[in-house]
């Protein structure tokens, strides 16, 4: 089982209909995905998770059980799932996260990094929406800094995508293929 994991609209669904080619439900505002859906390829589950985070026209407690849901989710598949795909919105998430760090909080992305590295799944973060990316070097090098990543790894971990466009998908296929 392959999981794909990350905050609310940064492209979960889209990129795996670009990696797949399966249907499954995608949109503009946050919160389309609901309950984790699973797509089959190449013999194994893909599973398409909510997002955590702000979702539209949702309030606060929802969205907390939404996230509660997700744990539980990953920690009682845990030794089925063999790889993670955090995905990550790379135009908004280094202003999401300082924003978080001056609020004294832990950017929900680190946290969910590093819940996932705990349980000791492999984890891959797809840096999505890259064709919004300025400057992917220092964005990258940003990231890197915040997931406890060293240089030298970076390359390995952080994959620039866009799911929209189809870029680099066919590298973060490679990677996945890889991993497993
Ligand atoms: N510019 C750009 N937009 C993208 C890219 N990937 C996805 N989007 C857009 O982002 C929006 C959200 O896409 P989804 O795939 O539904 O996102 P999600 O992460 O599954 O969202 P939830 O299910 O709500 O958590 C859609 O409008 C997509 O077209 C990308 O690489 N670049
Ligand atoms: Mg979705």
């Amino acid at each position: 089982m392959i999981i794909f994991a990350g905050r609310s609209n940064v492209g979960k669904s889209t990129l795996i209909f670009r990696l797949t080619g399966k249907e499954v439900k995608r949109g503009k505002r946050p919160g389309v995905t609901r309950r984790p859906v699973e797509v089959n390829w190449r013999n194994r589950k893909i599973v398409d998770l909510p997002g955590f985070g702000f979702m539209s026209g949702l309030p606060k407690e929802v969205q907390e059980r939404i996230k509660d849901e997700i744990v539980a989710f990953i920690e009682e598949n845990a030794n089925e799932i063999e790889l993670a795909v955090l995905v990550v919105d790379g135009k908004s998430a280094p202003e999401i996260i300082e924003r978080w760090e001056k609020r004294s909080e832990i950017p929900i992305d680190v946290e969910f990094y590093f819940f996932l590295r705990e349980l000791g799944i492999p984890t891959i973060v797809a840096v999505n929406k890259v064709d919004k990316v300025k400057n992917l070097e220092r964005t990258i090098a940003f990231l890197a800094e915040k997931f406890g990543v060293s240089h030298a790894e970076a390359k390995n971990v952080f994959i620039p995508v866009s799911a929209k466009f189809g870029q680099n998908v066919e590298e973060l296929k490679r990677r996945i293929e890889k991993e497993l």
